[in-house]
């Protein structure tokens, strides 16, 4: 028996326990192991019945995603074992119990799925989350669970890739039975119950498969679902397919299909970009000179400065996460303008399902509206989001020197403004870091958190962590302007301007983007988030630019002439009532008189030379931050792209794209690009080295993390 797999016996009843920690993945030797307890309780006259349970904190988090990595790279074979054990198990004589707590995912529930019965802790989840992978579920997942779901939920868990708690799954015939308390000894109880009985096996029920008349509209509309939602990606319509082959096909036929779904999935370049990103997630996390065993200083309770845009969501994000929270405001329009904006979100969440109204009361319960500081110096993390300015800033972080307890966390939400020289306004720098949220706040899972040169390290590990708990992914980045993400995004919008200054409609530029796999276009983006935000900071730092290098004008004329975006109802767009984008004739003929008065030759553009500027724009600026150091790995920058701009994750991020395009092509267009539109497109030098040596941004970050 592999030491993956143990086996041992509670009188008539045996237990087979998985121990592959963290999360008990399906690691070579884990399927071998269960395949031999099985031969062993089969011969067992003493054993009665069986229960199948994971050591630790969960049940089988799935097949081990690391090991795609490899077969794909040819490294390793794919594991031949794991599907027959599924149904050796399945014919196993004794009837096999599944004990279920935390997490049953893909292969760790179609392993339950094979069982006989499953029992699960009323917390537990499954799930089949692998389209997130970029693959469908590969060990007859989309043919057992159709069979015990039902065929409209089994295509909404393999298409949607979201998990279902306990109870949900308890009626819809996924579990047998919720055991509160000590899971094992509830398991092993309700083994004894059924060892007489016979042992069901998933795969010959057939009652819940429904008819091809019932089934073509589910079909039709998750199809439809699919491609709204899911937009570019190729897993949820594949996962789809095979669910529909469940309908159609005997049992092992259907796998069959299944399996070559399956595997054509697992070769595509974006599953290799989703379990990038995946594992990216997680590496973000690890901060080579902050370790693990940092000590971080408890929040359970914060404080926010300012209830506006930003203020008012990072004020949710607290509630949320169930830590009181204060927030101030100058007077009480403003509070009360900040509170009625919360109040609107939360009913729009509970609209939408995505909270309870019991949930939101709670909530609201832990948000204390102020217009003092009173209650400020309990407070173990402040947050500051009033307006971007500097002097303001720094008046309100000497305030807080004055008023926060001594190892409070002074946080600002600034989003171009040096993190150093708003410290400057304290004496204790090293409680000051940059917690750089994303519009809307309540909802953005990204979290940019600004390392200050006097930093603590204590301070930078709590936010770390405390970005998990606030059901964000937090990135660590260095204190440059605009630090990471909106320091990349100033020469994205800045090509995506200069392009329509050089002919390309607005909805050109805008549609390229968007059919590249981008949230929204950099256009729209600009009218959402408002124009003249980016017009002041342009103009603040107009000083900066240097003499005889082209800048966009046509940005800053729409804002001279109020035109600020959706706020305004009128920017690169017009606005109707409902804030849907209407094409403004009116700016195209703007935008061709002001490029003639700069002297702008106007021209055909195509979607392709579109795409290359502004994508290249972001990876040539992203290389820049690589080697200075703003960033730690390449993979920042993608997780930080993803899920903060819009970018989609199935091309794994502007710098995983730049890879797999290959970085020399890379520079070669970006050397093109410098020739015809001179120092913008100045190569970096990191991308020139890494091009010229045949290597990769993921060559970088493996060479910078030894
Ligand atoms: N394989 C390999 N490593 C894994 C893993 C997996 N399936 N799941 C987690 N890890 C690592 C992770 O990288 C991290 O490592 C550590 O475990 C803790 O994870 C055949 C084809 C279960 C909800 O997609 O969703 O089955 O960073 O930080 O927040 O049809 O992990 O510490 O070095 O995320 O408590 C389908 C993936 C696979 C589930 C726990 N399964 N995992 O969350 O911990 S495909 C999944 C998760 C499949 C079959 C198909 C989460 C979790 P490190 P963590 P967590
Ligand atoms: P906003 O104008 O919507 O809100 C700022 C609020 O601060 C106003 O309600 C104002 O009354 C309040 N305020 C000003 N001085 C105050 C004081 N002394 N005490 C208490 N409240 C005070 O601005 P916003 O968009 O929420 O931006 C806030 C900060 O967040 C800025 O630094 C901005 O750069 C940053 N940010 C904005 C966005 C965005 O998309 N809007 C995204 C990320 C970061």
């Amino acid at each position: 028996m592999s030491n993956l797999v143990q086996l041992t016996k509670n009188e008539d009843i045996a237990v087979i326990t998985i121990v592959n920690p963290p999360v008990n993945a399906l690691s070579p030797g884990v399927p071998e192991g269960i395949s031999a307890a099985i031969d062993q309780i089969g011969k067992d006259p003493g054993v009665k019945a069986a229960v199948l349970i994971g050591s630790g904190t969960t049940f089988v988090a799935g097949a081990d995603i690391r090991e795609f990595i490899k077969i794909t790279a040819g490294q390793t074979k794919p594991s031949s074992e794991f599907v027959p054990m599924l149904r050796r198990m399945e014919d196993c004589p004794k009837p096999v119990v599944m004990a279920i707590h935390g997490t049953a995912f893909g292969g760790g529930l179609e392993l339950a799925m094979a069982g006989h019965y499953r029992v699960a802790a009323p917390s537990a989840q499954v799930g089949q989350p692998e389209v997130k992978l970029g693959i469908i579920p590969g060990a007859a997942g989309t043919q057992r669970l159709p069979r015990l779901a039902g065929v409209a939920k089994a295509v909404e868990m393999c298409a949607e890739g979201n998990p279902i708690k306990a109870d949900e799954a308890l009626r819809l015939g996924i579990v047998d039975r919720l055991i509160e308390g000590d899971l094992l000894a509830g398991a092993v109880a309700f083994a004894r119950e059924i060892s007489g009985k016979p042992a069901p096996k998933t795969r010959e029920r057939n009652d819940k498969l429904g008819t091809p008349e019932q089934n073509a509209g589910i079909f039709t509309a998750a199809r439809e679902n699919a491609r709204k939602k899911q937009r570019g990606m190729a897993a949820p319509l594949a996962a789809i397919n095979a669910v529909e082959a469940a309908t159609k096909l005997p049992f092992d036929r259907g796998c069959e299909v299944e399996r070559e779904i399956f595997v054509e999935c697992l070769y595509s370049e974006q599953s290799k970009a989703l379990i990038h990103v995946f594992f990216g997630e997680r590496e973000v996390a690890k901060i080579p000179d902050v370790p693990k065993e940092t000590a971080t200083i408890p929040v359970k309770s914060a404080a926010v400065v300012g209830a506006g845009t930003m203020g008012g969501g990072i004020t949710m994000v607290f509630a949320n996460a169930g830590i009181p929270v204060l927030v101030k405001e100058t007077d009480q329009a403003a509070l009360d303008r900040g509170m009625a904006t919360i109040r609107k979100n939360y009913e729009n969440s509970v609209k939408r399902g995505r909270f309870t109204p019991q949930f939101v009361e709670e909530r609201l319960k832990l948000i204390t509206p102020t217009l003092t500081y009173d209650g400020f110096g309990k407070a173990d993390m402040v947050v500051e989001a009033v307006f971007e300015g500097m002097a303001l800033k720094k008046q309100v972080f000497s305030e807080l020197e004055r008023i926060a307890k001594p190892n409070a966390i002074l946080a600002s939400n600034t989003s171009t403004l040096s993190i150093d020289e708003i410290a400057q306004a304290t004496s204790r720098p090293q409680a000051v870091i940059g917690t750089h949220f994303f519009s809307p706040a309540n909802v953005m899972r990204l979290l940019e958190i600004v390392r200050g040169k006097a930093t603590g390290k204590e301070v930078i590990a709590t936010c770390m962590q405390l970005s998990k708990k606030l059901g964000k992914v937090g990135v660590l980045v260095g204190n440059c302007r605009g630090f990471v993400g909106n320091r990349m995004f100033g020469p994205y919008r800045r090509e995506a301007q200069f392009l329509a200054e050089e002919g390309a409609s607005v909805e050109a530029v805008d549609g390229a983007l968007y059919e590249y796999g981008m949230a929204m276009g950099p256009m729209a983006v600009g009218d959402l988030a408002g124009l003249d935000v980016g017009w002041r900071i342009r103009k603040e730092f107009r000083h900066l630019e240097k003499p005889g290098v082209r800048q966009p004008i046509a940005e800053d004329k729409l804002c001279e002439m109020g035109r600020y975006g959706q706020k305004t109802g009128a920017g690169w767009y017009k606005y109707d009532e409902n804030r849907r984008a209407i094409p403004d004739p009116e700016v195209a003929r703007l935008v061709s008189q002001w490029a003639a008065e700069a002297g702008i030759r106007q021209r055909q553009i195509s979607k392709e030379e579109i795409v290359d500027r502004c994508i290249y724009a972001l990876v040539n600026e992203g290389a820049r931050i690589l080697e200075e150091r703003y960033a730690l790995r390449a993979v920042d920058i993608d997780v930080i792209y993803i899920n903060g701009y819009g970018y989609p994750a199935y091309r794994g991020g502007p710098m995983w794209y730049a890879d797999t395009v290959g970085l020399k092509k890379v520079y070669e267009r970006i050397c093109e690009l410098h020739a015809q539109h001179g120092a913008w497109w100045e190569p970096a030098p990191l991308l020139k080295k890494l091009a010229q040596e045949g290597k990769k941004f993921a060559d970088f970050d493996r060479d910078m993390s030894k």
